[in-house]
């Protein structure tokens, strides 16, 4: 099947669609039943990333429900500090703990060598994924960006504050930096591997780009996604990568232009009309429902699902949240949503 036949790739490619193509950040997942009962089989979070038959099972299960017109591969963003040699557990309920790096002397605690053996078993999962999905449903691969990661390296786990990703920035930029140049070639390396095992574009989460003021933005933010893309793109001329800047306001601008991204992730914040005007006439978009949308269900759902269609849809786009599916969705609204998407435009 070529490009133009998965709807989703082609939207990528700059094509608007009849209907937009869609898929749900972190739809796989705990508000799945299906996901709670492997993940019990699978032991921690860590073993199900690391379980290629799992992880390829957890993919599939959303598609399954609802036919979104992509697959993300089962995994998360911290494997690649994991694969660096970082300590990390999960703790139900807790989210990631991470033993911290927190200066230029401990970087050394970090090593490459054997990176991509440690990873191996995500890329048989893409090579699983890729055989077992339907021929007009593509395959997202992806990675944390590295101010990102670096926050959860940095920080030990997640953070309110950021005060010790901050302060090792600001303080020392050259010391941080040395992590954040790391975190660039490993981190093209990864979505590079991840294509050659089968992935047809690749996303890059920044969830915590919006926590930035601009200086900083553009040195920790921009430019480490502008040399990602370069290095990814000299092995892979023609997959397109999705940038997610999530939370960066006013700097979605500057993102738009100077990352190199091919398309853009928009988050829940970001106001349509505005990014249709700005952003939607230079590259495709894809966004930006507000996930509690999906825990409220009914008319306010419907509404605002049919308002960003009605904004973005006469243009290259990609539906999607604003973030992530959270835990405590019934799949009953994610059922809703995918019929109206699957129906749109006939069913105004
Ligand atoms: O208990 C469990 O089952 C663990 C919950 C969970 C899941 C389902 C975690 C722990 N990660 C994931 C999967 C995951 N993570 C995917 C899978 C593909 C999908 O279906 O979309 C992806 C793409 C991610 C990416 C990820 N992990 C991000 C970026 C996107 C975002 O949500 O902002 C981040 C920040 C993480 C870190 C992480 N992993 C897990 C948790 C609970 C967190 C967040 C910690 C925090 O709140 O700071």
């Amino acid at each position: 099947m070529t490009d133009r036949q998965k709807p989703f790739l082609d939207a990528l490619a700059g094509n608007a669609q009849q209907r937009p193509p869609f898929w749900l950040m972190r739809q796989a997942g705990r508000y799945l039943p299906e996901y709670r009962a492997v993940r019990a089989q699978a032991g921690g979070f860590l073993d199900l990333c690391y379980n290629p038959e799992l992880a390829t099972e957890v993919t599939l299960q959303p598609l399954r429900r609802y036919r979104m017109d992509a697959a993300i591969l089962f995994s998360d963003i911290l494997v690649v500090p994991h694969a660096l040699g970082q300590a990390l557990t999960f703790q139900e309920g807790e989210g990631p703990k991470l033993d911290p790096v927190r200066s230029a002397a401990e970087l050394s605690r970090l090593r490459r060598d054997g990176f991509h053996e440690r990873l191996q078993p995500v890329y048989e999962a893409v090579r699983r994924i890729r055989g077992a999905i339907p021929e007009d449903t593509a395959l997202i691969g992806f990675a944390g960006a590295p101010w990102t990661v670096a926050c959860y390296m940095v920080e030990g786990g997640g953070s309110k504050e950021f005060a010790q990703v901050k302060g090792w920035a600001y303080r020392d930029p050259a010391g941080f930096g040395a992590l954040i140049d790391l975190l660039v070639d490993v981190t093209a390396d990864y979505l590079a591997a991840q294509v050659d095992a089968g992935a047809e574009t690749v996303q890059l989460f920044d969830s915590w780009a919006g926590v930035l003021p601009p200086g900083p933005f553009r040195r920790w933010v921009l430019e480490p996604t502008r040399r990602i893309v370069a290095r990814f793109k000299a092995l892979h001329p023609t997959v397109p990568v999705i940038g997610f800047p999530r939370g960066a306001g006013l700097q979605y601008d500057i993102y738009a232009s100077e990352s190199g991204v091919d398309a853009i992730g928009l988050d829940t914040t970001v106001p349509p009309v505005w990014a249709a005007r700005t952003l939607q006439t230079r590259l495709p978009v894809q966004g930006n429902l507000d996930p509690i949308h999906l825990v409220t269900g009914g008319e306010a759902l419907r509404d605002a699902a049919l308002e960003i269609l009605e904004v973005f849809g006469g243009r290259p786009f990609i539906f999607n949240l604003g973030h992530g599916v959270v835990p405590q969705t019934p799949p009953e609204h994610v059922a809703e949503l995918a019929h109206l998407l699957r129906a749109w435009p006939e069913i105004v």
